[in-house]
């Protein structure tokens, strides 16, 4: 995969807290062949401070960037927009109560100027909870697939156990 412009693509990997971003991380690290650092146990704690872990996509060593979730770190995710490559946007998919929470931040990165042109996936996690809402509903939810002005937004959902 070709990233223009940078020479070790950075990923933001953003979502409110305990919607699934260091598992995510945790995961792409441990698939990334070569990679795989001591990152501990699958179990994760609350991300306190923004850290990195590097994965790959394809043969691209990449660094992903987690800023944290809760609502102190979420007013720093815009200081972490300048030269990205690319935006994984997790959504814990069986907790609909924190759906709205979530739109608003998604939508504040939707017009971020630093994002423009930017790819953003919005990853749902925790599809195989008994909770879990299907694709269809988490895109009326989060209210995107139809006002994009932009075909930069992709719908992904983890499928099955992590
Ligand atoms: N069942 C299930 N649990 C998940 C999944 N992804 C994450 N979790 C759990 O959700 C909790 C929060 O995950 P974490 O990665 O720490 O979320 P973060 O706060 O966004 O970094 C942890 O207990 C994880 O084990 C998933 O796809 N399925
Ligand atoms: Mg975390």
């Amino acid at each position: 995969m070709f990233f223009p412009g940078r020479a070790k693509p950075k990923i933001l990997v953003l979502g409110l807290d305990n919607s699934g971003k260091t598992t995510l991380l945790v995961i792409l690290n441990r698939t990334s062949p070569l990679l795989a650092t001591s990152l501990g146990p699958l179990a994760t704690i609350p991300t306190l401070s923004p850290s990195t872990t590097e994965f790959l996509i394809g043969d691209t060593i990449c660094d992903g960037y987690d800023i944290g979730g809760y609502l102190p770190n979420r007013t720093c995710w815009a200081q972490y927009t300048y030269d990205v490559s690319g935006v994984i946007f997790c959504v814990d998919a069986s907790d609909p109560d924190k759906f709205d929470t979530a739109k608003f931040e998604l939508d504040k990165l939707l017009v971020n100027e630093n994002l423009d042109g930017i790819p953003i996936l919005v990853f749902g996690t925790k599809v195989d909870a008994p909770k879990s809402v299907n694709e269809e509903r988490l895109m009326q939810a989060l209210d995107i697939g139809y006002t994009l002005k932009k075909v930069k937004l992709l719908i992904l959902f983890n499928r099955g156990q992590l």
